[in-house]
């Protein structure tokens, strides 16, 4: 599970990384602060297990009942247009972000810098000419990665040597593409009935922006909405696309006294309350401004976001496998010790791979703690489901 970043130059990437993760990265509002890659831990937050079963627990990733599961992120270099031919920093960014699963990308929805990243006031610019563009550089990209190697596919399609799906597979192959992500999509654009010799540069980027939207799919954080004046342009976008509202600024600014302890915040909240006397004017009057933002719009959106990435974009479910289905726990009797997100549609079997090759491979059966019930490997899991795997191997 791997979130990636994806931006306009200067619109809160690196905000949004560094409130979502908790960490110090450079910020500055100029285009290109970030060039080198910022990667790090975020956490999905969901309903825990243990609310299921009626029972306490000490584990520092459950909060009364709200389990935080890790989740990769990343944080890229931002595009200008005509990255794909080079300009600003050119389209490195995709390279550092090829392995993500889904993308956020960050849109300054309050218009307050052009379309190179520069600050401009709010309102001056069109949000929707960035996302457009945006988009564009990122189907451009996989356009690149086909064309270089368009004649060296048609060759070894004559000579045999590999089938058009296996072809354009290897092609994306670092981008995570499975084959029959590309056999359905040359069904889906109808280029099925067409000769790959046939297929013009009009195909080719037809095929990849689908290719390219069904396998990385697309979150928009319409962030700066503090400095927004007019909200009405996220429910047109939210007409075409996946949207929340963000102002990344606010949550950096909320986790940061949170972590001072001056305030109580939980993300995701959208209330706070200020818990320490000693808070200066100064800090007051930020947290003020602060919580007239959540008055306008509920929440910081940065912890929505990523929920909203994973569990409705990309998804995911949670699911705990325990070795001790009757007290929830491992060996050593931590209960619930591990949250896993897995693709919907998961069977027991593949759980039990991403917890270790041997024991999918000496895989015999699974017991559901809920129901206590035996399951097979192609049962398929639900949401919130405990799970005990029952191997001849056991693990490492
Ligand atoms: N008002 C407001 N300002 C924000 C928000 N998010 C980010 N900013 C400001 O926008 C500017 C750019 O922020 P960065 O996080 O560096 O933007 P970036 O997209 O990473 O920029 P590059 O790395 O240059 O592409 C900084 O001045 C931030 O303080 C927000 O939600 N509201
Ligand atoms: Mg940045």
């Amino acid at each position: 599970m791997f979130i990636g970043l994806l931006g306009k130059a200067n619109v809160g990437k690196s905000t949004f990384f560094s409130a979502a993760t908790e960490t110090a990265v450079a910020i500055g509002n100029y285009p290109f602060t970030t060039i080198e890659p910022n990667v790090g831990v975020t956490y999905v937050k969901t309903k825990c297990a243990c609310k299921h079963f009626g029972i306490t627990h000490q584990n520092p990733s459950c909060l009364d009942g709200i389990r935080l599961v890790p989740v990769k992120i990343i944080d890229v270099a931002g595009l200008v247009p005509g990255a794909h031919e080079g300009k600003g920093l050119g389209n490195r960014f995709l390279d550092d972000a090829r392995q993500a699963d889904v993308l956020i990308h960050v849109v300054d929805i309050a218009g307050t810098t052009d379309i190179q990243g520069q600050p401009v006031p709010p309102g001056t610019h069109n949000p929707m000419e960035d996302i457009e563009f945006v988009e564009n550089e990122f189907n451009q990209w996989f356009k690149q990665i086909l064309m270089r190697e368009w004649q060296k596919l048609l060759k070894e399609i004559l000579q045999k040597t590999a089938t058009l799906v296996e072809g354009i597979t290897r092609r994306f192959s670092g981008l995570g593409i499975k084959d029959f992500e590309v056999s359905d999509m040359i069904k889906e654009t109808g280029l099925v009935t067409k000769k790959p010799t046939d297929w013009t540069e009009d195909d080719i980027l037809m095929f990849v922006t689908k290719l390219r939207k069904k396998t990385k799919p697309v979150l928009i954080a319409a962030n700066k909405a503090d400095l927004c004046k007019d909200l009405s342009i996220i429910e047109k976008i939210k007409k075409e696309n996946h949207v929340v509202t963000c102002s990344a600024e606010s949550e950096l600014l909320l986790r940061k006294a949170s972590k001072a302890n001056l305030i109580k915040y939980l993300p995701g909240d959208s209330v706070f309350t200020i818990s320490n006397e000693s808070v200066n004017p100064q800090q007051k009057q930020a947290l003020d401004l602060v919580k007239n933002v959540l008055s306008k719009i509920q929440t910081t959106g940065v912890q929505a976001a990523i929920n909203y990435a994973v569990f409705d974009v990309l998804k995911f479910i949670t699911v705990y496998p325990v070795e001790d289905e009757t007290k929830l726990s491992n060996k050593d009797g931590v209960v619930l010790p591990d949250a896993r997100l897995l693709p919907v549609g998961s069977t027991a079997k593949e759980l039990a791979a991403t917890i270790h090759a041997d024991l999918a491979k000496g895989f015999l059966h699974a017991i559901d703690a809920k129901t206590k019930q035996r399951i097979s490997g192609d049962h398929v899991l639900k949401d919130g489901d405990v799970i005990k795997i029952i191997s001849s191997m056991s693990r490492g």
